[in-house]
């Protein structure tokens, strides 16, 4: 699919894993996404290494630094934890970009009206989240993801978990939400 998915989530407490959405399904746009900051592009993952499309993307944005990290249960230490410490609701004083190589997860950020949008993110999608923004990760159920982390300049991996909201970077944020127009 060329357009990302994502769903506003039920409330139930179960297996993070699973999509929890609601019963019947209430989608998310992908211009509603913009609308609060997360962006997203479609590129052909198998050609990362060498990728125009890509380069021209990281050129304009100044990703200038990326590297790849494989969420699977034989590959990450700790896997269980990271699982559950991504899950944490968190933001960043920088963007979060992430380009998912192979696999597929989630990506959960909080609307404007603070209810949780999951976003559906497989093999080819790029996606960016504002900083500020609150949000979390977690893999679904196939328990495996590769993706390219791409930052501006040197990374900074801190993540600050909920409340955080006396950073400068948070108000700003919240800021840009009043501007942006609704609907
Ligand atoms: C984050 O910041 O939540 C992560 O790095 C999650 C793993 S990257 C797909
Ligand atoms: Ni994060």
């Amino acid at each position: 699919m060329s357009e990302l998915e994502a769903w506003y989530m039920d409330e139930s407490r179960e297996d993070q894993k699973l999509p929890h959405r609601l019963e019947p399904n209430q989608r998310v746009t992908p211009r509603q996404l913009e609308q609060i900051g997360v962006y997203h592009w479609k590129l052909n993952a198998d050609i990362y290494e060498n990728d125009p499309e890509l380069q021209k993307i990281r050129e304009e944005k100044g990703y200038s630094y990326m590297d790849i990290i494989t969420i699977h249960p034989d590959k990450l230490p700790d896997y269980e934890n990271k699982v559950k410490m991504f899950y944490e609701e968190h933001l960043h004083l920088d963007d979060e970009i992430r380009y998912i190589l192979d696999g597929s997860s989630y990506f959960d950020v909080r609307g404007k009206d603070e209810r949780w949008i999951r976003i559906a993110v497989s093999k080819g999608d790029l996606i960016t989240l504002p900083a500020g923004i609150y949000h979390r990760f977690t893999v679904d159920e196939s328990n495996y993801t590769t993706a390219m982390r791409l930052f501006v300049g040197e990374p900074v991996w801190k993540a600050y978990n909920r409340p955080a909201d006396d950073f400068d970077i948070r108000k700003a944020y919240v800021n840009s939400l009043r501007c942006s127009s609704d609907a």
